[in-house]
C-alpha cells in the first residue's frame, strides 16, 4: 500500500477513532418545552441546517431523530456531536387535547397513537446517551413527576445532565424556581426561540461533555 491508497487507508482509521470521540447529545423532556427550537438552533449555527418541525401544537416530534457530526465550536474549543431530538415525555396523551389545535378528530386519534409510540421511543434511546439535555419550559411548573423520573433515571443511568430551562423570553419566566427544583444540577436559563443566553449553554455543554469522551 502507497501513496493515495496509503493515505485513505489512514484518513479510514482516524476517522474510526473520531467516530468514537462523538458525544451522543441527547435533548429530553415534557412536551413543548422547546427540544427541537434549541436543536434546531446548535444545528443552524453550525451546520446551516435544521432538525426538525417546531409547532406550538404539542408532540409535534413523535420520532426520535438525529444529526451526526455536528461540530460545535466555542471559544476556540471544538468538540462533535451526534444530537439527538426526542419526542417529549409525559404520563397522559389525550386525544382531544389536540382537538383544541384544530386537528381533526381523526388526526387527533392517530397523533396520541405516533405520540405514545414516540415516548417509549425516547426512553428505549435513553440508554444510549453520553449527556442528556433536559429542556423545560421555565413558565410552567417544574415540580412534576415527568421531570423528576426523567432526571431520577439519568442519575440512575450515571448520564451526566444539563437542565435547561427555557423560554426566558416570557414575562412568566420563573428560572429560580427550576433551580430550586433541581439543586444538585447544573441548570442554564436560555431562550431557544431568541437565541438567549447559549454562550453559557455552550460552557455547560463543552464542560460536560469533556468527561465523557
Ligand atoms: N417564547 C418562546 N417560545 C419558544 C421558545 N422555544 C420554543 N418555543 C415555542 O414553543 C413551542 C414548542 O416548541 P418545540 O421546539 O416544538 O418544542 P418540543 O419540546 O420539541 O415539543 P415536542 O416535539 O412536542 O415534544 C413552539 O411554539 C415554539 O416556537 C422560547 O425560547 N421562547
Ligand atoms: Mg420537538
Amino acid at each position: 500500500m502507497e501513496g493515495k491508497g496509503m493515505k485513505s487507508f489512514f484518513r479510514k482509521v482516524l476517522g474510526i477513532f473520531k467516530n468514537k470521540k462523538d458525544v451522543k447529545l441527547g435533548f429530553y423532556g415534557p412536551p413543548n418545552a422547546g427540544k427541537t427550537s434549541l436543536a434546531n438552533r446548535i444545528c443552524k449555527d453550525f451546520t446551516g441546517e435544521e432538525m426538525g418541525s417546531v409547532s406550538k401544537v404539542p408532540h409535534e416530534t413523535r420520532h426520535v431523530q438525529f444529526k451526526e457530526k455536528v461540530e460545535i465550536k466555542y471559544k476556540g474549543k471544538s468538540m462533535t456531536f451526534k444530537m439527538v431530538d426526542t419526542p417529549g415525555i409525559t404520563t397522559r396523551i389525550d386525544y382531544e387535547e389536540f382537538l383544541k389545535y384544530k386537528v381533526g378528530k381523526k388526526e387527533a386519534k392517530s397523533r396520541a397513537k405516533e405520540a405514545t409510540q414516540g415516548i417509549i421511543e425516547s426512553i428505549k434511546w435513553l440508554d444510549d446517551m453520553d449527556v442528556v439535555v433536559v429542556v423545560l419550559d421555565s413558565t410552567e411548573n417544574p415540580y412534576n413527576q415527568v421531570n423528576i423520573t426523567i432526571v431520577g433515571n439519568l442519575v440512575a443511568r450515571k448520564i451526566p445532565v444539563l437542565i435547561v430551562a427555557n423560554k426566558s423570553d416570557l414575562a412568566k419566566a420563573n428560572i429560580k424556581k427550576i433551580e430550586e427544583a433541581f439543586p444538585d444540577y447544573p441548570v442554564v436559563g436560555i431562550s431557544a426561540k431568541y437565541g438567549k443566553n447559549l454562550d453559557e449553554f455552550y460552557e455547560e455543554v463543552f464542560r460536560i461533555s469533556k468527561k465523557v469522551r
